[in-house]
């Protein structure tokens, strides 16, 4: 397969092996454990504090400017949302949490959606947790980290809004937040992230498609072939 590739135009060519997330497409809106979808092969799931930055990460590791937005969609805010990747893997943009006017009803909605989800699928690789990074793991951050450690699964942190903080500010925290973590979480790797100003969005990416090898390879479902 690797042989035949080469062999196509250079568009083609460019068109098969771009990022994971550029062919991103919405896929289905989940309210309930028993609506989850029964085919996907493996799953990413992104998570963070409401205003982290992620609807943003997703739309810039995707190249799209409003990808998330349905998750702004009234109503669509405390439910799962599932991204098509190809080749069977998927994007679940988890509802964001620390709502602080949130009502005990909806936190206790969102604890069993949302830690049903985590806690129990299998076809779950790992997850994203998303952080601004001029105040990272705070307690809800802490408790969502203990919390998923307990599932044996991989965690990636994206400290986002870097552009805020200078250079050297943030390496610091990359740092501090690096040794706390390696403590704590050992499973837990953390890179500095900015969509405003698109950096780190390939260490992101590679991180991500570590966990997500493909059922038929992205080149084949590219072209509708089977191997
Ligand atoms: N400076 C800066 N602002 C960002 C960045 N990412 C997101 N924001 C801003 O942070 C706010 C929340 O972003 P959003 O992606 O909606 O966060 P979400 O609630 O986690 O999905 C918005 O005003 C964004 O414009 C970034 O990388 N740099
Ligand atoms: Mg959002």
């Amino acid at each position: 397969m690797k042989r035949a590739l080469y062999t196509f135009s250079p568009l083609l060519r460019h068109t098969l092996l771009m990022g994971l997330f550029q062919r991103a497409t919405y896929h289905i809106t989940v309210s309930r454990l028993e609506d989850l979808p029964q085919h996907t092969l493996v799953e990413v799931a992104f998570a963070g504090r409401s205003n982290a930055g992620k609807s943003s990460a997703i739309n810039a590791l995707a190249h799209r400017r409003r990808l998330a937005f349905v998750s702004k969609t009234p109503g669509r805010t405390q439910l799962l949302n599932f991204f098509q990747l190809g080749g069977g893997r998927y994007l679940v943009d988890l509802p964001g949490y620390g709502f602080a006017q949130a009502p005990g009803t909806v936190r206790g909605a969102w604890d069993r959606l949302v830690g049903g989800y985590l806690r129990n699928r299998t076809a779950l690789a790992g997850m994203v947790l998303f952080m601004d990074a001029r105040h990272p793991l705070t307690p809800l951050d802490r408790r969502m980290l203990t919390w998923f450690a307990a599932t044996g699964k991989p965690v990636h942190v994206c400290l986002t809004k870097a552009d805020k903080l200078t250079r050297q500010q943030a390496l610091a925290t990359l740092r501090k937040v690096r040794d706390e973590l390696a403590d704590s979480y050992p499973l837990a790797s953390v890179q500095l992230f900015s969509s405003s100003a698109r950096m780190g969005l390939e260490e992101a990416e590679a991180a991500i498609t570590r966990w997500l090898p493909a059922g038929e390879t992205v080149e084949t479902s590219a072209l509708g072939l089977r191997q």
